[in-house]
């Protein structure tokens, strides 16, 4: 298991929140999500033999927001 905590850009209110989160937990292998909205942190637990670094982002960007790091 493998946790990491992404910065993103653009999220702004709850509905950015969940629709980050929603994203994220649909992918297979992650296992828990959370979003601070004052920081912009998305910090992922995740099973890296399931989920790479590349598909969190892509599901980020996909939502809208930008993945600063
Ligand atoms: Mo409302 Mo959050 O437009 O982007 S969903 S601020």
């Amino acid at each position: 298991m493998q946790t990491l905590t992404l910065d993103v850009k653009g999220m702004t209110c709850g509905h950015c929140k969940m629709s980050v989160e929603g994203a994220l937990n649909e992918l297979e292998g992650v296992s828990n999500v959370e979003v601070d909205l004052t920081t912009g942190n998305v910090t992922v637990s995740y099973d890296e033999s399931k989920v790479t670094l590349e598909s969190l982002r892509n599901a980020i960007e996909d939502q809208g927001y930008d993945v600063v790091a």
